[in-house]
């Protein structure tokens, strides 16, 4: 029997939580999953031992109730123990084995999983740096596309123009790494990768919203993408299409893959 190393809780499915499953397959670790479709996830208590609640213990009253902050409107149930090891109160909220440690970011989980096995964080302390480096890089980047994309209905020029600058500003980055090397830090894949191409997949959501962004007088921020930044694109779709990402991610792509004419046989 393996042994779970960590326990994540989270709605379902979620890029954020992809990148660490990702991580453990390739690493041979196992990681529990636990969760919802994002509207039920709202009916759960958000704990250790997350669970859904019956209707009668949702009351306003009860000393779990809390208001939603980040992409949750409503009342949320999260317990001041929850509170505790999640300050930020955020999912995916991963936990150590019992729950003693919890553990926030979706890319710091990541980091907790590929600590768990071995092979994906780089050949010592510099590269494993140079790795957090790009998980840095790709949070500030991931930030503002949640921003965007949490406001895509009805967005102010200045939301649509940050959004812009964040990408070029990420994607100029990662295109001139590309540029020199097979992968983001050295010659092997790592979790910088695999942050990468889920963050950005989740990013290219946006093409899902072309209508709301016309009648907006905007246009889509990743159309001219692949020309622009070629390297980016390609190594988006060709490790999503890897049999370790495409088990998770599943059809996640297949949208914009048919849009570029890139479907995976
Ligand atoms: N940067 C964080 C984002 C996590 C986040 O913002 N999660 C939101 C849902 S998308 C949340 O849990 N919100 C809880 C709330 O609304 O109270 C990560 O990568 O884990």
């Amino acid at each position: 029997m393996t042994t779970s190393v960590l326990k994540i809780f989270s709605y379902l499915p979620n890029p954020r939580v992809w990148k660490s499953l990702i991580t453990a397959d390739l690493c041979g670790v196992e990681v529990e999953v636990v969760g919802a479709k994002p509207p039920e996830l709202g009916t759960w208590l958000w704990d250790y031992d997350a669970k859904p609640l019956t209707e009668s213990e949702r009351v306003d009253d009860s000393p779990h109730a809390r208001t939603g902050r980040r992409g949750f409107s409503g009342t949320l149930w999260k317990t001041d123990a929850f509170l505790e090891a999640h300050p930020f109160g955020t999912v995916p909220a991963a936990f150590s084995p019992g729950g003693a440690v919890g553990v926030f970011e979706s890319n710091s989980i990541l980091r907790a999983v590929a600590r768990a096995g071995k092979g994906l964080y780089g050949q010592d302390g510099y590269e494993a740096s140079r790795i957090d480096s790009f998980l840095d890089a790709n949070l500030v980047f991931a930030r503002e596309a949640q921003v965007y994309l949490l406001g895509m209905e009805s967005l102010s020029q200045e939301s649509y123009d940050r959004m812009a600058a964040a990408y070029e500003f990420y994607l100029s980055g990662i295109e001139q790494t590309l540029t020199n090397s097979p992968y983001l830090v050295g010659e092997e894949l790592t979790i910088a990768d695999i942050s990468f191409v889920c963050d950005f997949a989740q990013f290219l959501r946006e093409g899902h919203y072309e209508e709301a962004l016309a009648t907006q007088s905007k246009t889509l921020i990743s159309a001219d993408g692949p020309s622009i930044y070629p390297k980016s694109f390609e190594h988006m779709l060709t490790l999503s299409a890897e049999p370790a990402f495409a088990e998770r991610m599943g059809s996640y792509l297949n949208w914009y893959r048919k849009k570029l004419g890139r479907e995976v046989a």
